[in-house]
């Protein structure tokens, strides 16, 4: 087989990847290591930047967005005392953000995918990526027990955080920057009616966050201990818990439901660089891991991806190879933005194991401050909404 580019990773990412390069007439086969069916029951991310929005609208994506998903102007911080800011991202940016969930966005990028005729070959294993530094790598995989070889001109790595690409690089170029948290988040999906706004909650139990992914399904989330389980947490304990951890008139607003899903998520910021390693190019959660705090994961993706079929178009339209040269520290600008915007709201919004008195009070301090200044709300709003895409 051959084909211009050789994309590992059928996430968001690489599926996205794959749609744009068509647009552009450059041919792609998308690798994924699981099937269709376990790639689609996946549950992650919900919120949606101005910038992600307007790409998925652009490049056709953005029907089913626009009819089932929710726009809003930003989200909620309750605290202490029945403290309460608004992330107000319409007011300070003049653009809303969306509610949509991941797994109907996958499912978009499927169907696109099947429209187009596109190559994506499912439970593809033992993934090898090789010749990387010459202009003629190729790609080996397995399947039922036979191996094949895909010949391209380039390789772009999506395939998330315990993927291969990454790995493909040597130890002797990659730098690698990580901080991991001493807690996770213990995730519910649940047939209830969500709170009119996305809310994050600071308290002394620990963070929680309500949001949203239709007008009857609801999404929570509750800081928990790192090494527990689904099974430690039966549904009545979590709601309890959830309840608590919010001011009294929210938690009293918060409708219980059947919970069709629980998951413990650990917490985690990692950038490895460059992103880039001759004719292989990383994109989204294998090149950066952000803790969910700032809703920023599935956002890099797509910025990684809307820089690198940029480079990518371009190189095959003109010859020119400048944006392939430059996206490497281009997607890292935003990348360590949305890092640093992602660790001071984690920090911010959780109670860590060692706390002291101190430490709470210098958060409450400054979000007191937040509510009170329209100079740094607006700044958090426009770090909320995420950077503009750099031309
Ligand atoms: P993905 O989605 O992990 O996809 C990578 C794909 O690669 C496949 N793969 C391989 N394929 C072939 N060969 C190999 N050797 C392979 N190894 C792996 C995998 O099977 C998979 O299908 O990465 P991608 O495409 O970069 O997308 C990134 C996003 O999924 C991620 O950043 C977000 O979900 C993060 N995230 C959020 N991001 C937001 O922007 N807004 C949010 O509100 C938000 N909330 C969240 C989140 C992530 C969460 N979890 C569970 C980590 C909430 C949670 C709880
Ligand atoms: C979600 O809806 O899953 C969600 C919302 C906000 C976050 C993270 C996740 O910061």
């Amino acid at each position: 087989m051959r084909t211009k580019v050789a994309i590992i990773g059928g996430g968001p990412a690489g599926l996205l990847l794959s749609h744009i390069l068509d647009l552009h007439q450059v041919g792609s086969i998308v690798l994924e290591r699981r099937s269709r069916a376990y790639v689609l029951r996946r549950i992650r991310a919900g919120v949606l930047e101005p910038h992600s929005v307007r790409l998925l609208r652009d490049t056709g994506l953005g029907e089913r967005m626009d009819r089932d998903g929710q726009e809003h102007d930003g989200s909620a911080v309750v605290w202490g005392d029945n403290q309460r800011l608004l992330v107000d991202t319409r007011r300070f940016t003049g653009q809303p953000m969306m509610t949509y969930g991941q797994t109907a966005l996958t499912e978009d990028l499927y169907a696109a995918r099947d429209r187009a005729g596109s190559q994506i070959i499912d439970e593809a294993d033992k993934v090898q990526l090789h010749d990387l530094l010459s202009d003629r790598p190729f790609v080996t995989y397995e399947k039922d027990g036979a191996t094949q070889r895909i010949a391209c001109d380039f390789v772009a790595g999506c395939d998330g955080q315990h993927g291969v690409s990454r790995e493909s690089i040597p130890p002797s170029v990659r730098r690698t920057y990580e901080r991991s948290y001493p807690f996770g988040w213990l995730g519910v999906m649940a047939l209830a009616q969500p709170l009119p706004d996305i809310t994050y909650a600071n308290h002394a139990r620990g963070f929680a966050l309500a949001s949203r992914r239709s007008a009857t399904l609801s999404r929570y989330y509750v800081q928990c201990d790192p090494d527990t389980k689904p099974e430690n947490w039966p549904d009545d304990l979590f709601w309890q818990e959830l309840k608590a951890r919010f001011p009294a008139d929210v938690a009293a607003r918060i409708t219980i439901g059947q919970v069709v899903e629980k998951s413990i998520t650990p917490l985690r910021s990692f950038v490895a660089e460059p992103m880039r390693y001759g004719r292989l190019f990383l994109a989204g959660d294998a090149a950066h891991i952000v803790p969910p705090t700032g809703a920023k994961g599935l956002n890099l993706a797509i910025s990684d991806v809307f820089y690198l079929s940029r480079a990518l178009s371009r190189f095959y339209s003109t010859a020119r190879s400048d944006y392939l040269e430059s996206y490497p520290a281009m997607a890292l600008r935003r990348v360590w933005n949305a890092v640093r915007l992602s660790w001071w709201l984690t920090n911010l919004l959780h109670r860590f194991p060692h706390d002291t008195p101190f430490d709470q009070r210098m958060r409450e301090t400054e979000l007191g401050y937040l509510a009170g200044s329209t100079h740094a709300q607006a700044s958090l709003a426009e770090q909320y909404a995420g950077l503009p895409f750099e031309p």
